[in-house]
């Protein structure tokens, strides 16, 4: 007999899951008999927060979504906040965890792990969640979870598995995926429309957002026959080369380019929320001066913070194609608008402070000395910086908890599920003293896995970016002024190389070193030194 839990992993395999992240319990148990019959790899994170960081570096980077492996209660609880992160920044996660018996659903009588409803916690989480109350639901509970993946707005999923629902009997369930629907494309009526408005434009702008990642060619394409400045949003760094020579790269809060959105007749705005860590306007609204299309495949994403004279519901790549289809036989002036965004750009770097030059010199020496490098961010002051002034060479190279939720420790736990998806790329943890001090456990699964990962610590001895907020308000620095263990020999207690930067040099030759090492390697910055570096 096949149970419900061993169908569930072979139809995960199906659906080309490779790998699940998880702390196994007595309540996910029965969810292990059939992996090693099975293609998926299991990872074992030190707490269930880092496997759903894990899962979502793993699908930033790769844009294949990983499954989780979480127990009733505590894992789930544990997990909520990586699911809150995947959310904000429209990351897909599968999240499979277990769930009391049916028969004591909701009835409150203190058995293990038992929370009063596990689903009104993820509800508000995650695309949709789902209780298996029978084994004939699976595939079509799966299909649907792919669907959002593949064919919607990607969003963590989590389905729970009831502890006697995991062990029935599930012989007859369909063991493999069911064909999933292509992309939606636009509205051949909308797209006439956006392209009429965008052949009259004088001074058109793209705004390109992390749903436009997958969209490089077309996104250039359509920049390229308007004549049109660029600008992406930190999810939406790499979709253009960085050399591009429309590109303002991620700029948006930066004057100059506020100044752009103001005047510019028409905004294609495409993927992207307008949010506020989008825009990174927190103290005042986007202004857009002239009209406003709109492209994205959620349709209610197409409402908020933004209206628009023209919303196409579409898929981001599919419009775009649409959209310099009809845009062939335009001509625009495109050498006055290279000349723009050269001035701009030149502009943009003389705006940056000495901190930020300072932080600019650290990253370069880190693309430097790493080609192809994926940066997976924590929140902290290089990270900042770098939204504004960091040109990933593609997409899926450059992403942090600064944006969306805004999460302190992400870095550790997601440069490592980067790094499982991209074994050939190298990749960087970039966080702070505060920010590895949350998930500084993970560094035990990295070496364990013995993943030659860089984290790069940036160490200021405190939660420096509140301490500077409290300052400017003049709020007394309460709480700010954190003791900072010795992280290089807490890294060499897990089983890291560990080694302090002493300059840019010995950085780039630490970071190349640390490639060819057996296990990660923990890099601290001293924050006083680098600024002068
Ligand atoms: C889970 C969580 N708790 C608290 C915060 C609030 N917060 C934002 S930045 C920050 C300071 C982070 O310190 P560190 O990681 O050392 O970075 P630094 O600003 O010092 O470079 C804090 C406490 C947060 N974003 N996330
Ligand atoms: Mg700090």
């Amino acid at each position: 007999m096949a149970t419900c839990g061993e169908v569930l992993v072979e139809l995960l395999g199906s659906y080309g899951i490779d790998t699940v992240f998880g702390i196994p319990g007595v309540h996910t148990v029965e969810l292990y008999r059939g992996l090693p019959n099975s293609k998926l790899r299991h990872i074992t994170p030190r707490h269930e927060q880092g496997a759903g960081f894990m899962a979502d570096g793993y699908a930033r980077a790769s844009g294949r979504p990983a499954a989780c492996f979480i127990i009733t209660g505590p894992g789930l609880t544990n997990i909520a906040t990586a699911l809150g992160q995947a959310y904000a920044d429209s990351v897909p996660i599968l999240v499979i965890s277990s769930v009391n018996n049916t028969r004591d659903l909701a009835l409150g009588e203190g058995r293990l792990h038992e929370l009063p409803s596990q689903r009104a916690l993820t509800e508000g989480l995650t695309a949709f969640s789902h209780t298996l109350l029978w084994p004939d639901e699976l595939p079509h509970v799966l299909a649907r979870a792919f669907a959002v993946f593949n064919s919607g707005r990607p969003r963590p999923v989590h389905i729970e598995l009831p502890l006697d629902v995991i062990t029935a009997n599930a012989d007859h369930v369909r063991r493999t995926a069911v064909p999933i629907s292509g992309r939606a494309g636009p509205d051949p009526a909308k797209i006439a429309e956006a392209a009429a408005l965008l052949r009259q434009a004088r001074r058109p702008l793209v705004v390109l957002g992390g749903g436009a990642q997958h969209a490089s060619a077309s996104a250039r394409a359509v920049v390229e026959t308007l004549g049109a400045l660029a600008v992406t949003t930190i999810n939406g760094k790499g979709i253009l080369p960085p050399d591009h020579p429309l590109s303002l790269g991620s700029t948006l809060p930066q004057p100059p380019v506020l100044g752009e959105l103001t005047h510019a007749d028409v905004v294609l705005a495409v993927g992207t929320e307008l949010g506020e860590t989008d825009t990174l306007l927190f103290d005042s609204r986007l202004r857009l001066g002239g009209k406003v299309i709109r492209v994205d495949i959620d349709p209610e994403q197409l409402t908020r913070n933004v209206l628009a004279e023209v919303a196409i519901l579409s898929d981001s790549d599919l419009a775009l194609r649409a959209l310099a289809g009809q845009l062939q036989q335009h001509k625009a002036d495109v050498a006055a608008a290279h000349a723009r965004a050269q001035a701009l750009r030149v502009k943009l770097q003389d705006l940056l402070t000495e901190p930020q030059r300072a932080h600019q010199r650290f990253m370069s020496a880190v693309q430097e000395a790493l080609p192809g490098v994926v940066v997976a961010g924590d929140s902290t002051q290089p990270v900042y910086s770098a939204n504004l002034f960091y040109q990933a060479e593609r997409s899926r190279s450059y992403f942090n908890s600064s944006t969306g939720y805004g999460t302190l420790g992400y870095a550790l736990p997601a440069a490592l599920g980067a790094k499982l998806a991209e074994r050939d790329r190298p990749v960087v943890a970039l966080i702070g003293d505060g920010g590895l001090q949350f998930t500084i456990g993970e560094l035990a699964t990295a070496v364990e896995l013995s993943l030659p990962l860089a984290i790069l610590v940036w160490n200021n001895r405190g939660y420096g970016e509140i301490k500077r907020y409290m300052a400017e308000r003049g709020i007394p620095q309460i709480g700010v002024d954190i003791y900072t263990p010795d992280f290089l020999a807490i890294a060499r207690g897990f089983g890291c190389q560990a080694i302090r930067a002493e300059s840019l040099a010995h950085l780039q030759d630490q970071l190349r070193q640390a490639q060819r090492a057996p296990g990660p390697t923990l890099i601290e910055i001293d924050e006083a030194s680098a600024l002068r570096w």
